[in-house]
């Protein structure tokens, strides 16, 4: 079934779901690979808007992209931390692209593999021209780690717009979750005056789907102005 759902800039397929009764939780987006790439520079030249996930190894990056298009195995995911490797883009709807990166803080990493993640990664994040948000995934089962606010300092440093992803929510209580996310708004607020935008999502539940989804809808709207 396709519903075009008004003044949101994308289309949705709704896979088993009462037309009536809309459940974003089954939406389907098209999404198809484009392909993957070790340099930015490989990656194809686009005028459509990028999007990014980064953030640590097993964070939940792969799996996000899957829930978020509602296609199965559209990137590849792995209990084991260090699944991707490349820079996998990936087109949705004809309309944006997203950006699976390789995660950081992988403890098995060699020094030489963190140089070159720190190389491809930077490097992309730094020069990809449509690129228009990143989404900096957080595990929302911690509190701030050292490698993530270095990511927050890097990203800002280089004016790089990003919002915070808050993954796996699913995993934790509702306080536990609140007391994580007040740690992380207490330690950007020492920095920074106004906060990123801040999503919570689950990629078992769906939570926070739709509002990534409006987010990114929002900022292709108002490049098309
Ligand atoms: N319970 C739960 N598990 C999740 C969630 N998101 C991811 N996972 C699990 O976490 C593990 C890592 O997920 P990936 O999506 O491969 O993580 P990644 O960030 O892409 O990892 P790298 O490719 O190594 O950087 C997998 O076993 C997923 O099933 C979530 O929202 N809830
Ligand atoms: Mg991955």
């Amino acid at each position: 079934m396709n519903i075009p759902i008004p003044n949101r800039g994308y289309t949705i397929f709704f896979v088993n779901c009462d037309p009536n009764n809309l459940c974003v939780r089954n939406m389907k987006l098209q999404a198809t690979f484009i392909s993957s790439y070790d340099d930015y520079q490989k990656c194809p030249e686009r005028t459509t808007p990028e999007y990014a996930f980064i953030g640590r190894s097993n964070v939940g990056k792969s799996s996000l992209i899957n829930s978020v298009t509602g296609v199965k195995k559209l990137a590849l995911t792995s209990s084991k931390p260090g699944k991707t490797q490349l820079i996998n883009l990936f087109n949705i709807e004809d309309q944006w692209i997203l950006a699976d990166l390789p995660g950081y803080g992988f403890a098995k990493a060699s020094q030489t593999s963190r140089i070159k993640w720190g190389r491809m990664v930077h490097d992309y994040l730094k020069n990809r021209s449509n690129l228009m948000n990143v989404f900096l995934l957080i595990d929302s089962r911690h509190e701030p780690m050292k490698s993530d606010l270095e990511q927050v300092t890097w990203l800002a440093s280089n004016g790089i717009p990003f919002s915070l992803i808050f993954t796996k929510i699913d995993k934790l209580s509702n306080s536990q979750l609140g007391k994580n996310i007040a740690a992380w708004t207490t330690e950007l607020s020492k920095d920074w005056e106004e906060l990123p935008k801040m999503i919570t999502t689950s990629s078992e539940t769906g939570k926070g789907k739709e509002e990534l989804l409006d987010y990114i809808a929002e900022i292709n709207k108002q490049i098309s102005k």
